[in-house]
């Protein structure tokens, strides 16, 4: 898979991108992830990337021409092939307007050959660059960050996960999809009595059957208190967490 990520903050993405399953996944060469600084992209002296907004109001707004020559020319398109570019690559524009991010679009975009992520600055991006250029927009939550950069690492390892072979223990995706809109049960590990608080019995027993209907029941209700919306039931609506 290959992630192409527009950015005026670049130095954002290294350590990420380095580290863990990601860093492993890249450097084995199952993911092509390439940062682009959107200012490089930028023309005259200074270089300019945004500007203030017509109509007036606080915050400066992205310029759409190097945002549009950043991903045109770092792809090899023209100005003239927008449309076969956005056929060929899906292009998310990151902003807190955008559609918001769930399981089911993560697994969607996981299928994909090629993801160009797009990241805006909270006060937003020439709306020319989301109509003209982009595919979609993705918001990661109904909160705001002050841009697109967390966002887009937020996209990126959940994406990327289920992409075969990044993650070391492909299990752990069975699992999940599982837990059938559920949020997970509780997990323990050693020791099974810390300062007095104990791991619950059944977990210790070795009744295969029992620890199952325990995490199944656990599952239900903790769903119940902290997501009651999800439904709290097998067959509930939502994601599939
Ligand atoms: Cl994608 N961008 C910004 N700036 N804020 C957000 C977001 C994205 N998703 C939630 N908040």
């Amino acid at each position: 898979m290959r992630i192409d990520v527009y950015t005026i903050f670049p130095d954002i993405f290294e350590m990420p991108l380095r580290e863990g399953l990601l860093g492993k996944a890249i450097r084995k060469g199952i993911l092509d992830i390439r940062v682009h600084d959107v200012r490089d992209y930028a023309e005259g002296r200074h270089r300019q990337v945004d500007d203030a907004p017509f109509g007036g109001g606080p915050g400066m707004v992205m310029k759409p021409e190097p945002v549009f020559a950043a991903v045109t020319r770092s792809l090899g398109y023209g100005m003239d092939e927008l449309g076969e570019l956005r056929e060929r690559v899906r292009v998310v524009m990151l902003t807190p307007r955008g559609e918001r991010m769930n399981q089911a679009k993560v697994e969607e975009m996981a299928a994909l050959e090629h993801i160009a992520l797009i990241c805006g600055r909270y006060e937003g991006v020439d709306e020319r660059v989301i109509e003209h250029l982009c595919t979609d927009t993705l918001s990661i939550g109904d909160y705001v960050l002050s841009g697109g950069e967390f966002a887009a690492l937020v996209v990126i390892e959940s994406v990327t996960r289920l992409v075969p072979g990044v993650l070391g223990n492909e299990e752990s995706l069975v699992c999940e999809s599982f837990s059938g809109g559920l949020l997970e049960y509780p997990q323990y590990t050693r020791p099974a009595d810390y300062l007095g608080w104990k791991v619950p019995e059944v977990l210790v027993s070795g009744d295969h059957g029992a620890v199952e209907r325990w995490r199944r029941e656990a599952a239900k209700a903790w769903t119940m208190k902290k997501r009651p919306e999800l439904g709290g039931r097998e067959g509930g609506g939502g994601d599939v967490l």
